[in-house]
């Protein structure tokens, strides 16, 4: 099944601006199981969704969904297989959306990305900073990969963090790695102004579903209390995404449970709005978001 298959075609890759990639990773979950039935879940559930965003019409972009990444090898080669489907995603101009699986896959497209540009930053909406050097023995383990994007010199901002060990309260501090967490976010809402003026003109979007509050996403490995409600986290996304470029994204953490399809159907939901963001954020297209215009040929340049 492709995304959104009710209300679009599956268009070819050449004319899809958004290349929806299921990543059904998992091997370092730690707390609840499941994630590796995510990808299927938001694809099943977004045959539900409706071709408006509720500001515009993303799908009439193009959307591609890809075939199934083989996750049956260990870490390193789940990753180098997204990482080789990421990369000419990119280099056309287009923009990977992966549906997971595990938070660590993220690596991957940040690599594919950062391997033909350096000028961008990770911006991570979630419950854990994820920044651990090492998590029950696997440097590849979710809780780490923020780390790993860490090593590459790429800069990062944490949005609705709640949960932090000494490690990575220690790292964050040392390293200056941007944040705002989700008390700052419930006491005073979101800044217009989110990003620090400094941080990169382009974007690189991973959400974790944890970063929703429990009782929204209760679907989740590690799901937290205290988290963003539905409007906060849109309201913050878009606010990354003002005079940015967001040129790639992922959702990822669903760990769907059949008798709570409103989490798979949220994630999908959810999935759509940061197409429709990231679509709005990129320069040449702000017509579509008025006109619903059919702009299938767009493309972003990376050179
Ligand atoms: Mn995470």
């Amino acid at each position: 099944m492709h995304f959104l298959s009710s209300e679009f075609p599956q268009s070819s890759p050449e004319d899809a601006l958004f290349h929806i990639i299921p990543m059904p990773m998992e091997q370092t979950v730690s707390y609840g199981s499941g994630t590796a039935l995510g990808p299927n879940a938001i694809l099943d559930a977004s045959y539900q969704l409706e071709a408006f965003d509720g500001k515009s019409y993303p799908g009439e972009l193009g959307i591609h969904t890809t075939d199934v990444i083989d996750c049956s090898g260990d870490a390193q080669s789940c990753f180098a297989n997204l990482e080789a489907a990421c990369l000419p995603v990119y280099q056309s101009g287009k923009i990977p959306v992966t549906l997971g699986g595990e938070h660590s896959l993220t690596i991957a497209p940040v690599r594919a990305l950062h391997s033909i540009r350096q000028d961008f930053g990770v911006v991570q909406i979630d419950a854990h900073a994820d920044l651990r050097d090492s998590y029950e023995g696997s440097p590849s383990s979710h809780a780490c990969v923020m780390r790993r994007v860490h090593e590459l010199d790429i800069p990062i901002f944490q949005i609705g963090i709640r949960n932090l060990c000494k490690e990575e309260i220690y790292c964050r501090t040392s390293e200056k790695i941007g944040h705002l967490d989700a008390l700052e976010i419930y006491r005073n809402g979101i800044p217009s102004d989110l990003l620090p003026s400094d941080f990169p003109e382009n974007i690189y979007l991973t959400f974790d579903v944890d970063g929703l509050d429990a009782s929204l996403m209760p679907a989740t490995g590690t799901p937290e209390p205290g988290g963003l409600g539905w409007w906060q986290a849109l309201d913050a996304c878009e606010a990354t995404a003002k005079g940015r470029n967001i040129l790639g994204l992922d959702v990822v953490e669903l760990a769907p449970r059949p008798e709570l399809h409103s989490c798979s159907y949220t994630a999908a939901k959810l999935t759509y709005a940061l197409m429709g963001i990231a679509a709005r954020s990129l320069k040449g297209i702000s017509m579509f978001a008025i006109t619903g215009f059919q702009l299938s040929h767009f493309v972003i340049s990376h050179s």
